[in-house]
């Protein structure tokens, strides 16, 4: 007999089908319109030989708390009552000898969906009832929008909330230009879990409504046929400059809106110094524009002129301000957009993502909640940015910029990380690799021997979502899912919040960590808060039994389309926006008093450290582009059978153009070496059309698999971390630079075993 059980996982909803007691295959949710085919992976994540068994100790640690995390170590087996007294123990003193200042929970990570068992939360739930701990702050998908986007419009809206709705888009919008393009692949994730892959539904509406569409990138295949776009190749990390020029055509041909800049801006006489050279003495024209960007002039001043003159939507993706100075783009996106005069009027204006999230764009009603698990406060109130992780590590008590606020790295002596891959999702891996042994100790809980779970001490073993019970759905989408266990737990795994409720236990803080409910307790909670929420939202929702029987809610579709800054356009001084100025800042003159070198007061090209422009490019002449895998989220799931026959002879790929892998004798199926002066890789090489010469792409997420223990080793499966750019991408936002890198690729002829997907040599339990 079959028996079936809603659930949820980050790429989609689906239900679990089980025989005799196994999860056999997930089968989509009949209410979406386009699932994604890596729900097939499924399966093999619970199954998988990787699965953590029992709470395991790296014997280093154990027998001499040697901090030497290789990788390469022999753990030995615990029981639960055993590992957990190491944990507590431990706990115990960081706390008693460092305070809560010595303990790093900021663990960034997407864990899974469901967002009761939601494994940082929960770490973040039971290190601040007991006491408190390090946090971060931001992330990597915007953490650099996220800081700048409040200085210039007020709110951080656009990337962590909403955009203009495809509603309006199709009823209004003649000409789209994406920067970064509109990848499907990217569609198929929602944080937190989708009901209704949408993207390619909306896309095709908006082809059908005869919207022409632009794509601004280095890479062809980021754009799907359907569209027909309009693709222009652009040298990579040169956006700036590109709108730059596009901005100075339309001055040059007096299409800029002043009215709109007199109502709605400040700075723009500031910013139109600058761009029309009265300081400098630099004109940034299409011509000035064009050899930096690699893109024709005449292409650029074309393209001025047809944003003038139509209702015209700009979207950038979140890559692009995921490099050194990612600042700049945005803020000059918004600038253009702002001198085209149409933010605030329907399918006008600017939007963030359309190109990196499913549900981006998704209409959904105003104010609906989606539940979210309570962390509490934390006490230390401390949080360092997240893509600052190494540089912590590297310099406790080193000052650092932020945003305005001088600040200083803590003295971490604990890593606690639940939830999360760095050794997958960091930049610069040889370096986060010898920073890492800096701590005395550190705790990871993995479904997964993970290469992150490979270098911490002790390593306690987690559920996956079919094993337990549990609610979710993602922000952006318009449903919310029940999660019914489906099977018991695989060897000794525990869920995260049974864990933490031990230690909390141990630590004589249950109750605060708890508050006294058990897993039905928080799921019913969460739920009857969202359900409280959305009453308020106008958004009926049953109660909670009729809600779990059935295994969804649907929001209903609203009936108004949302247009951003719809209301400040109607009235800014009755809506202003949350700037000091109440209007759209072109310039700063808060960032201006923080006197960044890297981050000037209004939008400015700053070239990155590393890009084809740099004399570096004559040593390293590839620029790395490191992108969402089409095959897996993130490093999950790599090991499963969609993202293993993604790869090429036991290797990620990389994507050569065929001038460049010609120029190298390369061909298709070859090995190859990728290095740079931080390190290098194996990847096989996929020659790709589409892709513009001197640009080379690898997706992100392959297991890391050092051959050795030294400093530099040879990273054998395409982890292309291991050469990304580890440095803030300026001192305002000190968000991740991954995509500002320069390589060199070469054949390699040497050893090539790949190894990442297997377990650590394990001793069976000490009792
Ligand atoms: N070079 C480069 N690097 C990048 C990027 C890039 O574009 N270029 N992108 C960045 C971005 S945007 C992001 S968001 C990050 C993503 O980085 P991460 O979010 O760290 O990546 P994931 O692979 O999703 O890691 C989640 C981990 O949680 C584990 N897990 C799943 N469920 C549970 C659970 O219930 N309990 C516990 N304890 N563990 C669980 C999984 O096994 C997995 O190891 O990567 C960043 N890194
Ligand atoms: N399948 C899948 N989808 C995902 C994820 C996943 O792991 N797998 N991860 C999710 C997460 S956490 C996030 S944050 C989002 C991230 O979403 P994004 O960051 O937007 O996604 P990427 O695929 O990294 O980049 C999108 C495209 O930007 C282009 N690009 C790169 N550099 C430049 C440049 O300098 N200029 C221009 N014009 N274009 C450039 C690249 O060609 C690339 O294909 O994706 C989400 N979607
Ligand atoms: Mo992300």
């Amino acid at each position: 007999m079959t028996q079936r059980f809603p659930s949820l996982c980050h790429w989609g909803a689906f239900t679990a089908l089980v025989e005799q007691g196994r999860f056999v295959r997930a089968e989509p949710f009949a209410l979406d319109p386009s699932p994604s085919a890596l729900l097939d992976a499924l399966p093999e994540v619970v199954y998988s030989n990787l699965r953590v068994a029992r709470p395991s100790v790296r014997e280093g640690w154990l027998k001499h708390r040697d901090r030497r995390r290789s990788g390469h170590d022999t753990y030995i087996e615990m029981t639960w009552d055993a590992a957990l007294d190491l944990v507590d123990a431990e706990l115990k003193r960081v706390r008693a000898q460092h305070g809560a200042e010595g303990i790093f929970g900021g663990s960034q990570g997407w864990a899974s969906a469901g967002r009761m068992h939601h494994a940082g939360s929960q770490l973040k739930r039971f290190l601040f009832s007991g006491g408190g701990c390090v946090d971060k702050k931001g992330n990597y998908s915007f953490g650099t929008a996220m800081f700048l986007l409040p200085h210039v419009i007020g709110t951080a809206g656009p990337v962590t909330g909403r955009v203009t709705d495809w509603t309006s888009v199709c009823s209004h919008t003649r000409l789209m230009v994406a920067f970064g393009g509109l990848a499907l692949k990217n569609g198929q994730m929602s944080s937190g879990g989708l009901g209704e892959h949408s993207m390619e539904m909306w896309l095709r509406r908006a082809r059908d409504a005869g919207i022409e569409f632009v794509v601004i990138s280095p890479n062809r295949s980021d754009v799907p046929d359907f569209l027909r776009a309009h693709w222009i190749s652009i040298r990579p990390g040169t956006d700036t400059a590109f709108l730059l020029g596009t901005a100075h055509a339309l001055v040059s041909e007096g299409l800029e809106d002043r009215a709109f800049l007199a109502r709605y801006c400040t700075g723009y006489e500031r910013f139109a110094r600058y761009l029309t050279g009265r300081d400098d003495g630099e004109p940034k024209s299409p011509e000035w524009a064009a050899p930096i960007c690699g893109v024709d002039a005449a292409e650029i001043r074309a393209l001025a002129r047809k944003l003038a003159a139509t209702r015209s939507l700009l979207t950038m993706t979140w890559s692009i301000q995921r490099a050194h100075h990612g600042e700049q783009p945005y803020w000059m996106l918004i600038t253009l957009a702002a001198m085209l005069g149409q933010i605030g009027l329907p399918g006008g204006g600017f939007g963030f993502g359309h190109g990196s999230q499913g549900g981006i764009g998704t209409p959904r009603p105003a104010g609906a909640a989606t539940p979210e698990l309570p962390t509490g406060k934390n006490p230390a109130g401390t949080a360092v940015p997240s893509a600052r992780l190494t540089d912590m590590l590297e310099h406790p008590g080193g000052g650092y910029d932020f945003n305005g606020e001088r600040l200083r790295y803590p003295d971490i002596r604990l890593v606690y990380w639940a939830g999360g891959n760095p050794f997958h999702h960091h930049q610069d891996l040889n370096r986060l690799r010898q920073a890492w042994q800096r701590p005395d100790t550190v705790i990871v809980h993995e479904t997964h021997w993970t290469p992150t779970a490979r270098h911490a001490d002790i390593v306690l073993p987690a559920t996956t979502t079919l094993e337990r019970n549990d609610l979710g759905g993602a922000v952006r989408d318009r449903f919310l899912f029940a999660m019914h266990r489906a099977i018991d737990p695989i060897a000794a795994a525990r869920n995260d919040r049974d864990i933490f409720s031990e230690l909390a236990a141990r630590g004589g803080f249950e109750a605060r960590y708890t508050d006294g409910l058990d897993e039905a307790g928080w799921i019913r909670r969460l739920y009857d808060s969202a359900r409280a929420t959305n009453l308020t939202a106008g958004v009926e929702m049953p109660p909670f039994e009729v809600f779990w029987e059935r295994g969804y809610f649907e929001l209903p579709r609203p009936q108004r389309a949302f247009v951003l800054f719809e209301d400040f356009r109607d009235d800014p001084t009755v809506h202003p926006l949350a700037t000091p100025s109440g209007k759209i800042e072109l310039y700063s003159a808060k960032i201006d008093g923080f006197n960044y070198d890297d981050c000037p007061p209004h939008p400015t090209w700053l070239p990155p450290r590393e890009w084809l422009g740099a004399s570096q490019a004559r040593v390293y002449p590839l620029h790395l582009l490191t992108t969402q895998p089409p095959d897996k989220l993130h490093s999950q799931a790599d090991y499963g059978p969609v993202a293993r026959t993604a790869k090429r002879a036991g290797h990620e790929r990389i994507r050569l153009s065929p001038a460049d892998a010609n120029a190298r004798s390369l061909a298709d199926g070859m090995v190859v070496r990728v290095r740079n002066a931080r390190g290098a890789c194996l990847a096989t090489v996929e020659v790709d059309a589409g892709l513009r010469a001197g640009v080379a792409i690898m997706s992100t997420g392959a297991w890391y698999d050092p051959a050795d223990a030294s400093a530099c080793a040879l990273e054998r499966h395409g982890n292309p971390n291991v050469l990304s750019l580890d440095q803030g991408s300026s001192k305002l936002s000190q968000g991740p630079s991954a995509l500002s890198m320069l390589v060199e690729v070469e054949r390699w002829d040497g050893d090539h075993i790949a190894s990442a997907h297997t377990t650590p040599h394990i001793l069976a339990s000490a009792g």
